[in-house]
């Protein structure tokens, strides 16, 4: 951890010596005033519920901390995340959290972070890179393990041929990989299961609907819809409802998320089975920076807990449901 603790004394030396020249109205402890950390947060968008719940988390979470959060929104362009995490180095915060749209292409800014002495910790999605000294920890889930809940559920709850249409994720966001590498895994056991499309449908509702459209013409005997998130389910249950057709019954979905819309059309049987995936990630993030900012030893992998859903345990679920 001698990175941490450089950092950790680069904050201490900045503040004496901005204290000593009288300040500078800043409010943060990047800008040397007082104590109060601040963190630039790049978000990857608005693609979907799991990211509007997240967002509000990581809000709610840094006031709650006391910790001064600047945040930006890249709508799911790597490159206006790369320009949010150098205008924050600029600014000087003390910590940089992000969510990376796609695993690769980071290095070069996070090399500028380093070298600048701000601790970066990823939240949800990992980046792809063999370098990890250039951030923190990661805390977010294990989409592989996702995917291969969503894999179990099918091979426990189908009589084969079963033809599957696969609706994927931002391609190269580490859940569109990792969610389709588990569940591609999983389904290996059953040689009468194929996936006879697959698509990204980029985790918006408007995305998941168009391909399943797309599908719907091509392929000629549909069993089941994969959705790598809810939002394009649920896109792919309006289409398969313009087709004439009833999601949940001569369709089946499986998708990824439980987020309240999800769950919802879980409940009322026009979704099959929803993996969770937690977005609410604000307090255990809040947390880690903290830590990392005072230098402290975490852990390199945090891993959130998740469970799984059937229509039944939906029903029970939902009036409980927080996002
Ligand atoms: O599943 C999806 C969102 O990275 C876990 O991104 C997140 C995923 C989530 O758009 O809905």
């Amino acid at each position: 951890m001698r990175k941490t603790i450089t950092t950790a004394l680069a904050a201490v030396l900045l503040a004496a010596l901005t204290a000593c020249g009288g300040g500078s109205g800043g409010s943060g402890a990047g800008n040397g005033t007082d104590d109060t950390i601040t963190m630039g947060f790049a978000q990857v968008g608005a693609e979907s519920g799991w990211r509007t719940a997240n967002t509000k988390s990581v809000q709610e979470s840094a006031k709650a901390a006391g910790i001064e959060l600047k945040f930006s929104d890249a709508q799911q362009k790597q490159e206006n995340q790369i320009k949010a995490i150098r205008s924050y180095i600029q600014q000087k915060v003390d910590v940089i959290a992000f969510s990376p749209v796609v695993e690769t292409g980071w290095d070069t800014v996070l090399l500028e972070a380093q070298r600048a002495k701000i601790p970066v910790i990823l939240t949800d999605r990992a980046i792809d890179s063999d370098d990890t000294s250039l951030y923190e920890t990661f805390l977010g889930s294990d989409f592989i393990d996702e995917g291969k809940k969503a894999g179990k559920w099918l091979t426990e709850n189908t009589d084969g041929p079963v033809n599957v249409v696969e609706l994927q994720g931002t391609t190269g966001a580490a859940p569109a990989i990792d969610r389709k590498e588990g569940f591609e895994a999983e389904i290996k056991s059953r040689s009468d299961i194929k996936i006879v499309a697959s698509q990204t449908g980029d985790f918006t509702r408007s995305g998941g609907k168009q391909v399943m459209e797309a599908f719907l013409k091509s392929q000629p005997d549909i069993d089941v819809v994969y959705a790598h998130n809810d939002d394009m389910g649920l896109g792919a249950i309006e289409a398969i409802k313009a087709a004439g057709k009833k999601p949940g019954t001569d369709i089946k979905i499986i998708t990824v998320d439980a987020v309240k819309d999800g769950m919802t059309a879980l409940a009322n049987g026009e979704i099959n089975f929803i993996v969770e995936c937690n977005p609410l990630l604000g307090p255990q993030l809040m947390d880690l920076a903290k830590k990392v900012v005072a230098g402290e030893e975490v852990p390199e992998r945090v891993v959130t807990e998740e469970t799984t859903f059937d229509q039944e345990q939906a029903k029970t679920a939902l009036p409980d449901r927080k996002y």
